[in-house]
């Protein structure tokens, strides 16, 4: 099934998402039919409610040495949490809610996260790099914070005013 990503400035995107209680065929197929969208959009992370779904679900998939992604590598997590944050590091992110938008954004370097998989057993991973910024990421977006919201007052603007001549331009290539 192919979904449909949300994009800014669509409101669903500042919706806090709600914890998951059942490991049913329906989370099974939103997790298979999210890992599908992610794939064909070229992204390497995606939260459920980019999709419409205001549920505490996200995916990972980050590319190998040789920049290649692959199913074995995917990382599924049902209702992340935190618990250790270390450090600082500054990475340029980018969203497949936001596209074409790339920005540098502060980051904790190292995080341990405690989540469920999609069986519902428990699991606990620690990550730094890439990972690390993607896990931030994606948990920001269970919380209705979007990379954008983390820019400074001009930053912001600049951005504002970027992305609605972009959206003008694409309205209009479409006519
Ligand atoms: C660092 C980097 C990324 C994250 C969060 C996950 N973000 C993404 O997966 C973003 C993907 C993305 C893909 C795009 O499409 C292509 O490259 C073909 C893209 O470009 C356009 O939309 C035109 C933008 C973003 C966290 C930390
Ligand atoms: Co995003």
């Amino acid at each position: 099934m192919k979904l449909t990503i949300v994009e800014y400035p669509d409101k669903r995107l500042k919706e806090k998402s709600k914890i998951v209680e059942k490991f049913d065929e329906e989370l099974h197929k939103l997790l298979d039919a999210m890992y599908d969208s992610m794939i064909e959009s070229r992204g390497i992370g995606l939260a459920a409610i980019q999709v419409g779904h205001a549920k505490q679900v996200l995916l990972l998939n980050i590319p190998d040495e040789n920049d290649e992604q692959s199913r074995e590598a995917l990382i599924e997590m049902i209702n992340p949490i935190i618990t250790i944050n270390e450090g600082e590091t500054i990475y340029q992110e980018g969203c497949l809610s936001v596209p074409s938008f790339y920005e540098d954004i502060s980051r904790f370097e190292r995080v341990c996260v405690n989540y469920q998989d999609r069986e519902g057993n428990t699991k606990t991973i620690e990550a730094e790099g890439l990972l690390s910024v993607a896990i931030q990421h994606e948990i920001d977006h269970l919380n209705g914070v979007l990379f954008i919201d983390k820019l400074s007052y001009s930053r912001r603007k600049k951005f504002e005013k970027e992305y609605k001549k972009a959206l003008k331009e694409k309205k209009l290539s479409k006519v």
